[in-house]
């Protein structure tokens, strides 16, 4: 499962202590902040501290960056941390009123649960092997559909969706019914005379995308990456994966 996702407001002053539960060390890396050195979190090549086993450490920043979608994640030994899911959402508010009536956040992640021999699925206690590429399941706020939850809305709603990838490969995500606009891209917004309109984004590893659409087409509307396999649980025949529904209801 990601990490709570983190809100915050431009200029906040930011103590955010993290506590080392694992057997080995940590840090955490502020992805897509303006901040400085020692709190960025890459002990290998910054004055940013490792966190021993049992440990903590303070990081402190203030936001300097603008409002937008940002994420947090692990990095000593990435390949496992990261890939065994230490991510969250960072989202930096905008203290004015947008105009967006509903505002959600899902990360996207991807995890090789061992043990499954292709297209079953048995319940069960699994291990995830962190270091293997052939991924099974795939993930939206570390649920697989049918478990994700549904973006609820109403008829007429304009609707944000930050997109944010702590994954190994990118997903192309698609709705379906309606067009989105393109409105930020890791945590910038995009002015309005620049942005484009799509139904299809890639989000690709350390990329955040916000999209947003007036929810004008009433139905139960699936949202989802559009790669086959990612769609799935373990290549079984039923939806699943990175996939959740956008639900209009329809005011009439
Ligand atoms: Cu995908």
């Amino acid at each position: 499962m990601p990490g709570p996702t983190i809100a915050v407001f431009p200029g906040d002053f930011v103590q955010i202590r993290v506590y080392n539960h694992l057997p080995e060390d940590t840090s955490v890396h502020w992805h897509g902040l303006d901040i400085p050195n020692i709190m960025d979190g890459v002990p290998e090549i910054e004055p940013s501290p490792r966190i021993k086993p049992g440990q903590y450490f303070d990081y402190k920043f203030q936001i300097v960056n603008q409002p937008g979608t940002h994420m947090y994640h692990s990095h000593v030994n990435i390949a496992s941390q990261e890939m065994l899911g230490l991510a969250g959402g960072f989202i930096i508010l905008d203290p004015m009123t947008d105009g967006i009536n509903r505002d959600y956040f899902i990360l996207l992640q991807e995890f090789k649960v061992k043990g499954l021999p292709k297209r079953k699925i048995t319940p069960g206690v699994y291990d995830i092997d962190p270091l293997a590429m052939d991924f099974n399941f795939f993930t939206m706020n570390g649920r697989c559909f049918p478990y994700t939850t549904p973006l609820e809305v109403c008829y007429g709603d304009n609707v944000r969706i930050r997109l944010a990838n702590s994954s190994d490969q990118a997903h192309p995500i698609h709705i379906h019914g309606h067009q989105f606009v393109i409105a930020g891209s890791d945590g910038n917004m995009i002015p309005l005379d620049r942005r484009i309109v799509k139904n299809t984004v890639l989000v690709s590893s350390g990329e955040t995308w916000d999209v947003e659409f007036t929810a004008k087409n009433p139905g139960i509307w699936p949202f989802h990456c559009h790669i086959p396999h990612h769609m799935t649980n373990n290549f079984t025949k039923d939806l699943g994966g990175m996939l959740t529904t956008i639900i209009i209801k329809d005011s009439m």
